[in-house]
């Protein structure tokens, strides 16, 4: 479509050579099963991926610099499965992009909240992206047209997940995959950091944008077409009513404001930056 041009943000002032966002207006979707799997040594060699999953295109100027934060605990086949297609995927795109998986160590329950958080502060140690993508390992997404940059609004981006016949299940679904500029997380002090186990987080985040005013928007649903690789669904957590009702009184107090967390470790691995966090 002519007009994406129009809804999205740019990290880079256009100039003489700059990228293009190549469209190709097909609704023909991908599968990560097409996609023979290749040893991570052998495919950042071969995609010119730097160590900690770094890549830009060379041939031309990109528009948009993007941190790609995966939040991560026990999923080592989808982890693979994951990274084998995306990189071709975001490459496809021009991107100037990053990408940053966030191991959340054993003991407590998972908070895939407070590891955005996390990724969010540890990739800004780097580089000053513009440009966030939080979401899922979990996820494929399976239009190369559903672009991995920030748009002028916060953008949820799983729209249409094969897991929900392809619908939206409700209006205020922002789980997922989601973009937002830094201006704009930073703007709603990140995520909550008290969801702790399944559920709720993402309701409260979206809570936290409207209360800034935030408008946000979606593709359409055969752009943002995403197939979710299957696993055992976690159980919800039974604290995620309450937190969600508490929330507005935290939007200023819980989020980047008071995150505290310690890494344990880290590494640049070939295809991404992998930072093992206490939360
Ligand atoms: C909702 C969850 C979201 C989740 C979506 C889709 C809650 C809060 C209590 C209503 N919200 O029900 O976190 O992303 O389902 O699976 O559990």
């Amino acid at each position: 479509t002519e007009n994406i041009y129009d809804e999205m943000e740019r990290s880079y002032p256009p100039r003489d050579n700059s990228c293009v966002i190549p469209v190709s207006g097909s609704s023909q979707l991908l599968y990560p099963e097409e996609h023979p799997r290749e040893d991570p040594v052998v495919m950042a060699r071969r995609l010119g991926i730097l160590p900690g999953g770094q890549w830009k295109p060379l041939n031309c100027h990109p528009l948009f610099n993007v941190a790609i934060i995966l939040p991560y605990r026990n999923r080592q086949t989808q982890l693979a499965i994951f990274m084998n297609y995306i990189h071709p995927f975001l490459q496809s795109q021009n991107l100037d992009y990053r990408i940053f998986v966030i191991e959340q160590s054993p003991m407590r329950e998972f908070n895939r909240a407070k590891l955005f958080n996390v990724g969010y502060a540890e990739a800004t140690k780097i580089n000053d992206f513009h440009c966030f993508i939080f979401q899922d390992i979990d996820l494929i997404p399976q239009n190369p047209d559903n672009i991995y940059a920030c748009t002028k609004m916060p953008r949820h981006m799983s729209s249409s997940v094969n897991t929900f016949r392809y619908n939206l299940p409700y209006t205020g679904l922002f789980g997922g995959a989601i973009a937002l500029t830094r201006k704009q997380f930073e703007r709603v002090n990140g995520f909550s950091n008290v969801f702790y186990g399944w559920g709720g987080e993402d309701d409260d985040f979206y809570s936290r944008l409207q209360s800034r005013g935030f408008q946000i928007t979606r593709f359409g649903p055969n752009v943002a077409q995403y197939y979710m690789l299957t696993h055992k669904k976690e159980p919800p957590s039974t604290t995620r009513f309450a937190n969600l009702e508490t929330g507005a009184r935290r939007y200023d107090t819980d989020g980047l404001s008071n995150l505290e967390y310690r890494v344990l470790n880290h590494q640049l691995r070939p295809l991404y930056s992998w930072i093992l966090a206490d939360v």
